[in-house]
């Protein structure tokens, strides 16, 4: 235990109003390549508004954008089904596949732009893409340096197979799913000079010099079973949102949107230091298969934005959760139907939501679990007869429907979500309203579901270690989520100051669950059975859920634990799927070892190439930077970007710490705007040389913060109290809403 320096004690932190604070201008934060995109999965980039989304090739002599609505999806209240693909939207030119000069075709992070620039016959185009949130559009505009330069055509295609038609200026199909819903997309064409006609279903166009595409799609889905799911038609949706958006100049459009993604995209910068100019100009995915041998810091602070600039895409207020592609798919039969899949991967989805920034975009979970309740009661009750509360599959849709094995604690993950909105943003609100009547009632399914043995130790029943091992009682997995779900109850219960009695027992159950172990190598153990062989490198580490994104295990208050699940980690391996090594990221930063957490990035930055490849040989990310499990799957994506924010800033237990895991490969870095629970909002965040130069910490809702950090603090003010940590330095204070406290170092 280090003590100390007095000196510390002497002087003042500088209590600054918030907007002292200044945010540094972002940094060009752009994938790129320069030719147009071959494969859907490995090459295209993505755009989307949190309902509809496109997958952009940017090709020559034809543009394809693959576009999705999220909400289009077979199955029911029983059934999973599968999310579908809703189809095509091409502009065919003159269909050459030659590549023109000056091609470039790029992703702008910091306006969630997608363009595509070239030169040909000595004009130079330009055609940029955006999906814009507010105006509920897709927008497709389309330039040239000289008048009358575009000729072409724009047509669609249905993934159900519908013909389309044409008319004005439109373009549409409609059709109907197997289970009743009804889905359509229309693009409107307005040209700048020239002509455009209506030519068999397509609309052509004749030497415009501008022309703009307002692409918009919707289905009949509504988020509530009281609806039966269902909601208005989407013909008249689609009329009203292009009547809308067509008067409006692209000048608008473009603003709007830019406005509203960067009011969330803006709030988080990232510097994990810098690559050397060369590298740092070539394509990103040469950057990306140099990046074994040319270290590239700015590649891994580019895939971090890129999980925060997903989310923003797939995952909006109002509309349903990121699946297991996000919103992206081209596929009616994709992996895993492209599902809500509960035991692990949509959970991954939303852990990056609040500590980096982007808590709005978290909602879209947190109504569907609210959405999914009633249905999910019955269909538990067929199963459990006579439990209250509720529980889940393993896969599931958006109108609470299923498949595949019964994942008995999916639901106590689920709401361990609920749990987080609050402890992040202290929304009382929000927590007896909303997430407290939940978090009980699945209390309550495990009030009913437990078994007591005769030592009086409680078990879940007959559960699995997901994906692996026996089905049987007490397995490491279930009861670590159950002490969670129990733990975040009792705080709640607390808070609330409600249901005294029930939480009381609840404590109860809660002393009484059966505990993790040590097993003989040193391992956590994953079954009660000392039967874990060290020579499994198994995917899933369901057992360390305590340490990670539960809070049970911990360097600090349980080190033993810790100690055994590091020895289970380092025995899983560094290399696996693309999810696992996003996880084991977070583990890592939680073990406090940012070095090993940056070797599995090094891992997780692994170039994988082309479709089929067998997920049992080892993910790693493709060209276009969407993680590859593989196949795609994203939640590696957001995994990875809750895995940096974990290494730089974690509030788990009841300390904010500063830099836990930083890795010798980013000596010197900054991140601003990262969220602590409490509701604090670390503003501004910087190191050198590997030890913190600069912290700013604003108070959202006042309320005491403890920070610990790696090195002391020089600078603290009357009322800021320091202790001596475990091997690091402790600081204590009281804060004022609205107030910034800024430290010097
Ligand atoms: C879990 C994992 C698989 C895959 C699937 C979608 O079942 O075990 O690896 O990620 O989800």
């Amino acid at each position: 235990m280090r003590l100390l320096n007095p000196k510390y004690f002497a002087l003042s932190v500088l209590i600054t109003a918030s907007f002292f604070i200044s945010i540094k201008p972002a940094c060009a934060q752009k994938m790129w390549d320069n030719k147009p995109a071959k494969t859907w999965m490995t090459d295209a980039y993505p755009i989307g508004n949190g309902r509809i989304g496109g997958i952009v090739f940017g090709g020559v002599g034809q543009e394809h954008v693959q576009v999705n609505d999220n909400t289009l999806w077979t199955g029911n209240e029983t059934d999973r089904g599968a999310y579908q693909a809703l189809g095509d939207l091409f502009i065919e030119f003159d269909g050459s596949t030659d590549l023109p000069a000056n091609y470039r075709r790029e992703l702008d992070l910091n306006r969630a732009i997608n363009t595509v620039t070239y030169t040909k016959n000595g004009v130079n185009y330009k055609r940029e893409y955006f999906c814009s949130f507010p105006d509920k559009v897709m927008v497709l505009r389309l330039t040239a340096d000289k008048p009358g330069a575009l000729t072409g055509a724009v047509r669609l295609q249905d993934a159900h197979n519908t013909e389309p038609s044409a008319a004005g200026n439109r373009v549409t199909f409609a059709g109907k799913l197997g289970n009743g819903m009804q889905y359509q997309a229309t693009a409107l064409i307005k040209n700048e000079g020239g002509s455009i006609n209506v030519d068999g279903g397509q609309i052509s166009i004749k030497k415009a010099n501008a022309i703009t595409i307002l692409f918009t799609a919707a289905t009949d889905f509504n988020n509530s079973r009281a609806t039966n799911w269902r909601g208005q038609a989407p013909a008249p949706k689609i009329e009203q949102v292009l009547k809308a958006a067509s008067v409006k100049p692209y000048t608008a459009l473009l603003a709007s949107h830019v406005k509203d993604y960067q009011s969330l995209y803006g709030r988080v910068h990232i510097d994990l230091g810098k690559t050397a100019t060369a590298a740092a100009a070539l394509t990103t995915s040469q950057r990306l298969i140099n990046y074994k041998q040319q270290f590239d810091p700015e590649l891994e602070s580019l895939i971090y934005q890129y999980g925060r600039y997903l989310l923003i895409a797939s995952s909006r207020k109002g509309g349903l959760p990121a699946n297991l592609q996000g919103l992206w798919n081209e596929s009616n039969n994709p992996p895993w139907g492209c599902d809500y899949h509960t035991n692990i991967n949509i959970q991954m989805n939303y852990w990056l939501a609040e500590p980096a920034n982007l808590a709005e975009c978290h909602f879209p979970y947190l109504d569907h679990i609210n959405a999914i309740r009633e249905i999910r009661k019955i269909n538990t009750q067929k199963q459990y007869p006579g439990v209250r509360g509720w529980t889940l599959r393993t896969e599931s849709n958006p109108m609470g429907g299923e498949s595949y094995l019964w994942n008995t604690p999916g639901s106590a993950w689920y709401v361990q979500d609920l749990w987080e909105h609050y402890a992040f943003t202290r929304d009382r609100k929000f927590l007896k309203d909303f997430a407290y009547p939940i978090i009980k009632e699945v209390v309550e399914f495990w009030d009913d579901h437990l078994k007591r043995r005769p030592d009086g130790s409680l078990v879940s029943p007959l559960g699995w270690s997901p994906e692996h091992g026996p089905t049987e009682d007490g397995v490491t997995h279930d009861q670590m989520i159950i002490e969670d779900l129990f733990s975040n109850y009792i705080e709640a219960a607390d808070i609330l100051g409600i249901d005294k009695t029930y939480r009381d027992h609840v404590a109860d159950m809660q002393a009484h669950l059966l505990k993790p172990k040590i097993g003989k190598w040193g391992q956590l153990q994953e079954w009660e059975t000392d039967r874990d062989d060290p020579k499994d490198t198994h995917r899933h580490i369901s057992h360390l859920f305590g340490l990670h994104p539960g809070r049970q295990i911990s360097t600090i208050k349980t080190p033993e634990l810790a100690k055994a699940a590091k020895v289970t980690l380092a025995a899983r391996g560094d290399a696996s799927t693309g999810w696992s090594m996003a996880w084991k990221v977070n583990f890592w930063a939680r073990l406090q070892d940012g070095d090993h957490a940056h070797t599995i990035i090094k891992n997780f930055i692994n170039p994988v190439g082309g479709n089929g490849i067998d997920y049992n040989e080892g993910g790693g990310i493709y060209a276009n930077l969407l993680c590859a499990h593989p196949p795609f799957q994203i939640d590696g994506n957001f995994g990875y970007t809750a895995g940096v924010s974990e290494m730089l800033l974690q509030s788990q237990t009841d300390e904010i710490q500063i830099l836990p895991a930083l890795p010798k490969a980013w000596p010197n870095g900054s991140i601003q705007g990262l969220r602590a629970r409490g509701n604090f909002e670390v503003t501004d965040m910087q190191w050198k040389n590997g030890k913190l130069s600069k912290l700013v910490i604003k108070s959202l809702s006042g309320g005491k913060c403890k920070l610990r950090t790696l090195n002391a603090v020089k600078s603290l003010q009357a009322g800021v109290t320091a202790t001596a940590g475990d091997g690091d330095f402790k600081y204590s204070f009281s804060t004022v809403a609205g107030k910034s406290y800024s430290f010097t170092l």
